[in-house]
């Protein structure tokens, strides 16, 4: 696996704000508090990687980040998030749903990070059948493979099986660095 050099570029909330040139993009989407942040940071083996998305003001952006100069990481909003107020909600499905129509995007996976020790939520299942309206090529992500009882974590992953019929699940573990090479090399080929 070739070293990867990842910088990050800007916060985008619209077309115009669209990094240039156009390049071949994957794109991270998941309930807050998934471990999306800690899932790219393991890719990169880069603990401060995802870090800027979390500053104040950056959490309703999609984040991007430059690949070895040739591909971008989206880092979209986290959703689901309870204690969130209305305007904010509204503002980060209203982002999510743009991405995922934007036709200026050159998006080559759409990776969607559910918790593989709690399984798919409906906010899980939403983002799913928004990203399948618009034909994205979907890679499910179940992460915290390593949290809660191994028996458990099997039938989630069945039922994930259910819920997103017709694309790879990769059992993930951003603890662990279970499924690693694998995600990386799916996305990083
Ligand atoms: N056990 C376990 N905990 C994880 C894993 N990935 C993330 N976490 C924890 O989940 C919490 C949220 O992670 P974070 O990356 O900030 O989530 P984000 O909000 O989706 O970016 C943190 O306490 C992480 O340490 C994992 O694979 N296994
Ligand atoms: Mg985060």
């Amino acid at each position: 696996m070739a070293a990867t050099s990842v910088k990050f570029i800007k916060g985008v909330v619209d077309a115009p704000g669209l990094p240039q040139p156009s390049l071949p993009t994957v794109a991270f989407f998941g309930r807050s508090n998934v471990g999306k942040s800690s899932v790219i940071n393991s890719l990169f083996r880069n603990k401060d990687l995802a870090r800027s998305s979390s500053q104040p003001g950056r959490t309703t952006e999609v984040n991007y980040y430059l690949v070895d100069g040739r591909s971008y990481l989206a880092d979209l909003p986290g959703y689901g998030y309870a204690r969130l107020s209305n305007v904010m909600r509204l503002k980060i499905a209203k982002l999510l749903s743009w991405y995922a129509a934007a036709e200026e995007v050159d998006l080559r996976f759409a990776v969607l990070i559910v918790d593989g020790s709690i399984g798919a939520q409906d906010s899980d299942r939403e983002t799913f059948a928004l990203l399948r309206e618009y034909g994205k090529n979907i890679i499910i992500v179940a992460n915290k493979v390593d949290k809660g009882r191994r028996n458990d974590v099997v039938g989630h992953l069945r039922a994930m099986k259910e819920a997103f019929p017709d694309c790879p699940i990769i059992r993930y573990s951003a603890k662990t660095g279970e499924g690693r090479g694998e995600l990386f090399s799916t996305l990083w080929n």
